[in-house]
């Protein structure tokens, strides 16, 4: 398949990058937790003449003309989400995980209302609170964060912080927690405080689908979550409400009257959106049909056999892990009992085209531009067919690597392993 051939008489600039960023995902070890490879189909519904048309409203009931093939194609969308994670309602606009959270907030709370979700330097996310982004301007935050010696979540501490703040809001959902969350127990919490419960599984979405983590679909109000990570789809997100017909607590909300799938709805436009990206929304269609097939089990099944894997090699290899492995896709791990930082350990693991992110570990001393931790996970290389085999000569050329920064003879004995790792599991090996 020729790439691109139209953008190489137009633009070879920007296809000459193109190009390189290829070659670099290809010859790499793509290894950030939050990242993956999607399909050539998905790329080419992203790539299509989708783009052109402007569909503001939903399907059946547009501001625009012309949009009877858009209707089909989100409808398509829509079913596909509520009958693969079993809920009675999906928006399947939100441009990406950030607006889709904000459109949750809007729809169910007022400003200044209370939320709390989980700290970002304890492995939360920007929007479940952080101070200087809108979560925690608009609204007031408070954060839960893991407890001090095991680094799990605590849901006794967890439950003792809601019934004092009595937030209208709980978030639950990570971007850096290695172990399973129990939407069970986030539930039950949120009901003795009469808290709406939103879900953020945006990292998890593909392993819930898979079965091997617990689904929130039983006990979350709203689930969000993007549709680029472990679900292995295009850049976006969706909204889920498992329960279509239910209703506000508070009564004294301004949309009071309007049940949770219309509050959303209501939220992504007019709220917050304008036109839904309808290529995006086509890709998001074509990855879910993906994700309903025997074979995406059996991946998200093999993306949790690999980072344990990987979380044993790296242990065996003499680093420390964040709650001393993984039950998920990402492991976190202390660089700095090595001598390293989060940054250096993340430059020279780039040097050796290995790619994963510095992060903050739990009650870190250091700051977020040069923490104490990495954080790195298995989705995208299980994606290009790496199983446990090549997780145990992964973890090993990380830990080379990350135990002789100024030994030039090991360092490039690791790029040639990369290189046999990678060539052995070529990325998209039709395009040309
Ligand atoms: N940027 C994502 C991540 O890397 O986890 C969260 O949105």
């Amino acid at each position: 398949m020729m790439l691109m051939q139209h953008l190489n008489t137009m633009d070879p600039e920007i296809k000459g990058w193109i190009e390189k960023e290829l070659a670099r995902q290809r010859d790499g070890l793509e290894m950030i937790p939050s990242e993956n490879f999607t399909s050539l189909a998905v790329m080419e519904a992203m790539g299509s003449i989708l783009t052109n048309k402007y569909s503001e409203g939903y399907p059946g009931k547009r501001y625009y003309g012309g949009n009877q093939f858009i209707d089909e194609v989100e409808n398509l969308a829509r079913d596909r989400a509520k009958k693969l994670f079993g809920v009675e309602h999906a928006n399947v606009q939100p441009y990406s995980g950030s607006p889709a959270n904000q459109a949750v907030c809007f729809a169910l709370l007022n400003p200044g209302d209370t939320i709390l979700g989980m700290e970002l330097a304890q492995g939360g996310h920007l929007t479940h609170g952080y101070k200087v982004n809108f979560s925690g301007k608009y609204y007031r935050a408070v954060n839960y964060g893991v407890d001090p010696k095991t680094h799990l979540l605590d849901y006794e501490a967890i439950r003792a912080i809601a019934i004092k703040e009595k937030p209208k809001l709980i978030i639950c959902g990570a971007t850096a927690y290695p172990r399973q969350i129990d939407f069970a127990k986030f539930s039950a919490i949120a009901h003795e405080v009469n808290a709406y419960l939103l879900a953020d599984i945006s990292h998890i979405s593909g392993l819930v689908i898979s079965g091997v983590h617990q689904s929130p679909v039983p006990y979350a109000d709203v689930i969000m979550t993007t549709t680029h990570k472990t679900l292995r789809g295009p850049r976006g997100a969706m909204i889920l409400v498992p329960k279509a017909a239910d209703r506000l607590h508070d009564v004294h909300h301004p949309d009071s009257k309007r049940n949770l799938a219309e509050l959303i709805d209501a939220a992504i436009i007019p709220g917050l959106q304008g036109g839904p990206h309808n290529h995006q929304t086509a890709a998001i269609a074509v990855a879910l049909k993906e994700a309903a097939t025997p074979e995406f089990k059996k991946y998200g099944e093999q993306i949790v056999k690999n980072a344990k894997t990987l979380a044993e090699a790296l242990t065996t290899g003499g680093l420390s892990l964040i709650t001393g492995g993984t039950d998920n896709h990402l492991i976190l791990a202390n660089v700095t009992p090595l001598g390293l930082t989060g940054q250096q350990a993340q430059e020279l693991l780039d040097s050796v085209g290995i790619t994963m992110n510095k992060n903050m570990i739990p009650y870190d001393t250091r700051k977020p531009l040069d923490p104490s931790g990495i954080r790195l996970g298995t989705p995208a290389l299980t994606s290009r067919g790496f199983t446990e085999k090549d997780m145990v000569k992964v973890g090993e050329l990380i830990t080379i690597t990350l135990k002789n920064p100024d030994d030039s003879v090991k360092l490039d004995a690791v790029r040639k392993g990369v290189k046999e790792l990678t060539d052995s599991h070529p990325l998209y090996p039709d395009l040309k």
